[in-house]
């Protein structure tokens, strides 16, 4: 299908280069890539990049975006030449911390389809001989990781576009970005202004910069990162040949942030060196407006003078680890400018202020194929194969934006690039940012605070420390992983939400007032279920994409005939919205203004009817109903909906007022033993009750169905976003089920691999204690023939196989008598 859009990509780099190959593929015609140096190292990162592609990560995304660079940099050849060299990869441990860490490492390679195998000191020397084995504990092995040959692979990306009619100028430097009425129009060079439909920036760390003659915000950061070769090493020469530089794997020392890579002669006649790439010095930010064009740029752009006091603890370490570098010396060195957002990820996606301005920006050429393709896909169908979630430009909210944030958050991201992160851990700068109304009295009852979304979130209250005893709590022991960031105070509070009453800080989820007369008939086309009910109903429905897969999970409370409030996810939920609302529909995002606290528990009633006017009795205010009312002195909305499994309300009013909610909550609580609880027992209470967290457990890559919540599409009610393409899905090959650990002593934490029959066969989403049924619970996906209850698998934790058996769900009062009462 031959798309005639103009299409203007800034930079011609490894992305730029890479969407304009993945573009013409998919029949864009009229693509032109400007850059203003030189092709084809135009002098951004890219000119520089060392190329390693290690594929594993944390990031299910980036591991496939890496997946994908290895798969297609394989197939490119440019000058004869294959775009990416197997050579492997290592990474090696030298504490007991990382050693156990390549454990989990080689779980996550495992879940998301890379192959690896972890070897002992003995194999890290034959694997890359000048290893000294004694200062290893052991390693991680994968035989498929490598060196992308970017430059090549841009040439090789140029050539195959430029066939489907690609235009490449190079020397050309973008000086404007034209709008109108809200959309791009053309980019403006000091050569010429091209007319364009489309704009894409993919300068790298001159994103910024770009992103500001659009009137975009780019939040990233241009860190300098240092990177050195070796003097000429004996026993290097002629290695190399046919084209070849490298051929031992590339390395890793992570507990002194080193990786390695060979630098042999190609022809295979003449010297060969070791490059040492580093994270070890101290940060370098660089304003991007300072960064010297091509034409005056001492080598290139990107390239920054080399500071060797910088480097000399790392050489040091390196002589460690390779002692037969100690012999010899750095022969040269600079620091490269590269770049890092707050969270690490990169930034894809098209701004919701300029329509048709498109970031691909902060890309590593490790991700570089895939983030393109993810890119390319999002312009042409709108959806994406591998969920891109975590990239969305928009997952930074207005007070993540501003640049003293950016610059301590993208500073804290290169201190931390090769740190053993755990999960749960907060970031260790610019914080506190987001409070809800009741902070006070959190830090009052001793509150262990976790972030996300730069909202402070307590996990759970030391206040309630006396009740482990009390209830008399025997939990098993955890190991040292999964104690981190743990208590058994969660318990506690999972037991006294279950047998009293426990005030939740609900804050943090997002909330959505969607008005005007258009409302109903727009809900009614964006999601899945059926919402045309009476005012005070609440309906759990879904966003899904054109594909039926799943956007977002709301809950949709009509207050008004044409007056909503949504309980939503991500800021893209707001942006998916706003995108498609007609003029008669308005949608504000009231999540910062507003809080919500909910009180949870079978005394809930008890608590919450004294202090309110209306009838909170079962019978006048049923499950998933909504009203407007007071609490004492307070307005409040009330929704009777509980993602803890038990009988209560969510109750929201405005911030000014929110600490007087709590504390007339808390007052009137006191005789019925109310406690304040946190995250840590509130995501074990809700995997219990089987409720699905979207992003963890679900994705626009699964369907309803596959994700077990089909009851929340009506497919009769007629058309909506998604309703056509799951009529054309044919059954489910995978399934998200409950599995429940054999041993009642083990845990497990996400992310984990899934063996059935003694195979890797899917991978954990959300886990936790499940406190009420006395196991581990895990969610997790697996074909859909190992999804009957009573199915036994396995999960891998840390290299042992943890006995897990499929369970009937939900585990907790599945005949909801706790909730409709
Ligand atoms: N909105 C509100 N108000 N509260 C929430 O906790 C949440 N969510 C997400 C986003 N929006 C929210 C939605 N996830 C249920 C399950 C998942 C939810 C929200 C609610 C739930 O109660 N399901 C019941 C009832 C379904 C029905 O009657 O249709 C069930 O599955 O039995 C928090 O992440």
């Amino acid at each position: 299908q031959t798309n005639n859009s103009r299409v203007v990509i800034i930079g011609a780099g490894i992305v730029g280069c890479s969407l304009a190959d993945e573009l013409t593929a998919r029949g864009w015609r009229d693509v032109t890539v400007l850059e203003q140096g030189p092709l084809a190292a135009p002098g951004g990162s890219t000119s520089h990049a060392p190329g390693l592609v290690f594929r594993t990560s944390p990031s299910r995304a980036l591991t496939q975006y890496a997946r994908y660079t290895v798969e297609k940099f394989s197939s490119l050849r440019h000058a004869g030449q294959a775009c990416f060299l197997p050579v492997g990869g290592l990474e090696v441990a030298t504490t007991e911390a990382r050693r156990l860490d390549l454990h989990r490492k080689a779980g996550l390679a495992a879940s998301w389809g890379v192959e690896g195998e972890l070897v002992d000191p003995a194999r890290c020397a034959e694997l890359f001989p000048m290893l000294d084995p004694d200062t290893v504990l052991g390693g991680f092995h994968t035989p498929g990781d490598g060196l992308a040959r970017a430059t090549a692979a841009c040439l090789a990306q140029i050539e195959r576009a430029s066939r489907r009619g690609a235009r490449f100028l190079d020397r050309h430097t973008v000086t404007g970005v034209e709008r109108e009425g809200g959309r791009v129009t053309g980019v403006v060079t000091d050569r010429g202004t091209f007319p364009a439909d489309h704009v894409v920036s993919a300068a790298g760390f001159w994103g910024p910069v770009v992103g500001a003659m659009a009137g975009v915000d780019v939040p990233l950061l241009p860190l300098a990162h240092q990177y050195a070769k070796t003097a000429p090493l004996s026993g290097l020469e002629g290695v190399g040949a046919d084209g070849v530089e490298a051929v031992r794997p590339i390395l890793r020392h992570q507990d002194h942030d080193l990786y390695y890579r060979e630098h042999l002669d190609p022809t295979g006649n003449g010297p060969g060196r070791i490059g040492i790439g580093t994270y070890a010095h101290r940060p370098l930010p660089v304003d991007p407006y300072t960064i010297l064009p091509y034409d005056q740029a001492p080598k290139m752009p990107s390239s920054l003078p080399f500071t060797a006091d910088d480097f000399a603890p790392s050489w040091t370490e390196t002589g460690r680890l390779l002692p037969t570098l100690a012999d010899s010396q750095v022969e040269e060195g600079f620091n490269g400018v590269f770049s890092f957002t707050p969270d690490g990820m990169p930034l894809l996606g098209e701004s919701s202020a300029v329509r048709g301005f498109w970031l691909a920006e902060a890309v590593w050429v490790t991700h570089s194929a895939g983030a393109a393709r993810a890119v390319a896909e999002l312009m042409t169908d709108g959806r994406t194969t591998v969920d891109s979630h975590e990239c969305d430009p928009h997952r930074f909210e207005k007070a993540q934006r501003s640049p003293a944030y950016v610059r301590e958050r993208g500073e804290r991201s290169f201190v931390e690039v090769y740190d053993v992160i755990h999960p749960l851990q907060p970031p260790g700068t610019g914080r506190p940012l987001r409070t809800s109304p009741f902070y006070p009295r959190q830090q009052e009852l001793g509150a262990h605070f976790l972030e996300s979304g730069g909202w402070e979130r307590p996990h759970w209250y030391e206040a309630n420390a006396p009740l482990v005893e009390e209830l008399g709590l025997r939990l098993p022991e955890r190991d040292s992983w999964s104690a981190r960031h743990w208590s058994p105070i969660a318990a506690a509070e999972a037991r006294l939400t279950r047998e009293k009453v426990a005030l939740y800080d609900m804050t943090p989820l997002r909330r959505l007032e969607v008005t005007g007369p258009g409302s109903l008939a727009f809900l009614q086309r964006m999601t899945s279920n059926n919402l045309k009910k009476r005012p005070g109903s609440v309906t759990y429905t879904l966003l899904l994409d054109e594909n039926g897969g799943i956007r977002s999970d709301l809950t949709a409370a009509r207050l008004a005939p044409d007056r909503w409030q949504l309980g939503a996810n991500s800021p893209a939920d707001l942006e998916w919205l706003v995108r498609h609302a007609p003029d008669d529909v308005q949608i504000r995002d009231i999540t910062s203004g507003t809080c919500c606290i909910g009180v949870w528990g079978p005394l809930a009633r008890e608590l919450v009817q004294p202090l309110t006017p209306a009838d909170f009795s079962h019978e006048a205010f049923g499950y998933f109903k909504a009203r407007e009312t007071y609490v004492g002195h307070i307005p409040v909305t009330a929704l009777r909906v509980s993602y803890v499994g038990e009988l209560g309300w969510e109750l929201y009013t405005e911030a000014d007022v929110g600490l007087r909610l709590w504390d007339t909550l808390w007052e009137a609580g006191q005789r019925l033993g109310v406690i304040a609880a946190g995250r840590s027992a509130f995501n074990s209470l809700r995997l219990e009750k089987g409720y699905r967290a979207w992003a963890a457990d679900m994705t626009t890559e699964h369907t309803p169905e596959e994700a077990g919540v089909g009851f929340a599409v009506r497919s009769a009610k007629g058309d909506f976003v998604g309703r056509d393409a799951l009529a054309a899905r044919g059954a489910p090959a995978r399934k998200l089920v409950c599995l429940t650990l054999d041993d009642p002593a083990a845990v497990v934490m996400g992310s984990e691999p899934v063996h059935v029959d003694g195979v890797v066969a899917g991978y954990v989403t959300s886990a936790s204690y499940g406190y009420s049924v006395g196991r581990g619970v895990a969610y997790a996906w697996v074909p859909a023939a190992a999804a009957e209850p009573g199915t036994p698998v396995a999960v891998e934790y840390f290299g042992e196989k943890v006995a897990a058996t499929v369970a009937a769900e939900p585990l907790f009062d599945p005949e909801m008598a706790r909730i409709r009462r």
